[in-house]
């Protein structure tokens, strides 16, 4: 078996993830998704769903919703470039990066007149080089401040020139801009949150503007086998940093912890596992320490989550593994099977519960999501994709 796993390209890291699973008996089915049965998108009659194939909207690791301004932005990339730099799965070919990674303002109330279904939108401008992973805002009147990953090439600090990044890793760092006022194009830069603890951030949950909590989807491992090994080793973490403090971990022991999530009103953050499935609950401490209060067990490896304005929990989750690790390859050829869940307080707020919204099993419409914003004002969905080729909007079906 091992051999034709990897015949199928499948990376080191996850056959022995495989292998591991298998002899612990462990989040096997979970993880790889085998003999899970997953449905095609026409059993799924309450949403209508289509593409929005645009060369500007492609590769769009993740999104964020500006409830105040109707804006939703998108981290977009280049799905080919995707495979050479993505250094959250090691990816670490410099010299294959994309140099166009841009950050997409789309008003998701003006629909473009071209008919191909999209929504007028601006690409912003920002100095400096930006790869981008992660993206969370803080909506203000006055303006909109975007916390984002930026994985840059590691340079060499006296002469600048980039050094062997398959050895040392990407530098990764946590920038804030600010788009004032949020109908303008320019990002200013106001931050970039540099430090030693910020080793292989995934994605941020602020709390206001001078702190905040972000996952290190491997941990310390930026780079080398110990990278590969981190996620069945279980060596990510969550950090925590204010701007006038630096940084400190706060949770650790976690298995590929990817898109988190802030609950505003009661400040519980929720970190899902793409390693091992589930979303772990924590409480915060009152010096912002993490207490875990809680495991939401469902049985799929789950990507970046997001929260609309009703407080439901959205997320995006692989029903089978190997096919997106086959897809990520071929960006451009057949699309995975995505599914998106929905998570939601348990009334008298003992534990969670959750359900399937919507599930594509031989990629007709879905890309494969890895984030999924919910509207709550028009029931729309919008899906992106780490390296699909288009995104996606699910409008509510008059039945
Ligand atoms: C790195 O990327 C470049 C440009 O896409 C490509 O030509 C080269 O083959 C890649 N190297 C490896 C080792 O994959
Ligand atoms: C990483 O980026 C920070 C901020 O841009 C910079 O100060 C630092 O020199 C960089 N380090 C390396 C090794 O590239
Ligand atoms: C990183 O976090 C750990 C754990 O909270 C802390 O002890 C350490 O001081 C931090 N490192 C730096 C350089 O601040
Ligand atoms: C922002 C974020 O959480 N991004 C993650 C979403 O999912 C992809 C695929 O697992 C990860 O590579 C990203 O890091």
């Amino acid at each position: 078996m091992a051999n034709t796993l990897f015949k199928l390209g499948v990376p080191f890291a996850l056959l022995s993830a495989v292998l591991y699973q298998l002899i612990l008996k462990d989040a096997f089915f979970t993880t790889l998704g085998l003999f899970r049965t997953v449905q095609p998108i026409s059993d799924f009659p309450a949403y209508r769903c289509r593409r929005i194939e645009d060369p500007v909207l492609q590769a769009c690791e993740d999104m964020w919703f500006s409830e105040r301004s109707r804006q939703l932005f998108l981290a977009c990339s280049d799905p080919l470039a995707r495979k050479q730099w993505l250094p959250a799965v090691g990816r670490l070919n410099v010299s294959g990066r994309a140099l166009d990674d841009a950050i997409i303002a789309m008003n998701i109330d003006i629909p473009k007149r071209d008919r191909k279904g999209g929504y007028v939108y601006r690409i912003l401008d920002a100095p400096g080089e930006l790869h981008l992973l992660g993206l969370t805002g803080v909506d203000g009147e006055h303006g909109i401040n975007l916390f984002l990953v930026n994985a840059k090439p590691s340079v060499d600090p006296t002469t600048g020139d980039i050094i062997d990044n398959a050895r040392t890793g990407a530098n990764q760092t946590i920038e804030r801009f600010v788009l004032s006022p949020p109908s303008s194009s320019e990002l200013r830069p106001i931050r970039t949150f540099s430090h030693a603890n910020i080793t292989t951030p995934n994605r941020i949950a602020t709390l206001g503007l001078n702190a905040f909590y972000f996952t290190n989807d491997h941990g310390p491992h930026k780079a080398g086998l110990q990278h590969h090994l981190s996620p069945i080793r279980g060596t990510g973490n969550v950090g925590y940093c204010t701007s006038a403090k630096g940084c400190r971990t706060v949770a650790t022991d976690l298995t590929f912890p990817n898109g988190l999530i802030r609950d505003p009103k009661d400040g519980y953050v929720y970190v899902p596992s793409t390693g091992k499935g589930g979303i772990h609950v924590y409480k915060p401490l009152e010096d912002a320490s993490l207490e875990k209060v809680g495991f939401i067990d469902i049985p799929y490896p789950v990507d970046n989550l997001s929260q609309d304005a009703d407080g439901v929990i959205w997320a995006a989750a692989f029903p089978k593994m190997r096919a997106v690790l086959s897809a990520f390859d071929d960006p451009l050829g057949p699309t995975p099977p995505s599914t998106i869940l929905r998570v939601w307080r348990k009334a008298g707020g003992e534990g969670w519960e959750w359900e399937k919204v919507l599930e594509d099993a031989r990629g007709e419409v879905l890309p494969a999501t890895t984030t999924v914003v919910h509207d709550a004002k028009t029931g729309r969905l919008f899906l992106s994709g780490v390296f699909s080729p288009f995104v996606t909007v699910c409008e509510k079906a008059r039945i």
